[in-house]
């Protein structure tokens, strides 16, 4: 093995471990484009914090339907909202300023 090689494999072993919490880190996206939450039904497991993300030029709102969490404020262009699912069951939500937008996070 060379010197090179050798280095190279230390500096693998070394950087794995960031990878490995990155992947194990419980969060997960739903982008808000088109006047529509993509993905529309997302499915995580109990503990995950779920970021919203507004792609749009249009102002939306995530509210949950049956008031299971908090409600966002009106999210401009590129602002997010976070929301963490501790207990497995079924979000409905929607956008309150166009209703026909609607999402469901399945928490397992
Ligand atoms: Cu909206």
């Amino acid at each position: 093995m060379t010197h090179t090689a050798w280095v190279l494999g230390l500096c693998l072993l070394a950087i794995q471990p960031a990878f490995v919490a990155h992947a194990a880190a419980k969060d997960s996206r739903v982008e808000i484009t088109n006047f529509a939450f993509s993905p529309k039904t997302l499915t995580v497991p109990a503990g995950t914090k779920v970021v919203w993300t507004n792609r749009d030029e249009e102002p939306h709102v995530v509210t949950s339907a049956g008031a299971m969490f908090t409600p966002s404020r009106a999210l401009d262009t590129g602002d997010t909202y976070a929301v963490t699912f501790s207990k497995p069951g079924t979000y409905a939500y929607y956008c309150t300023i166009h209703p026909t937008m609607v999402g469901t996070i399945v928490v397992q």
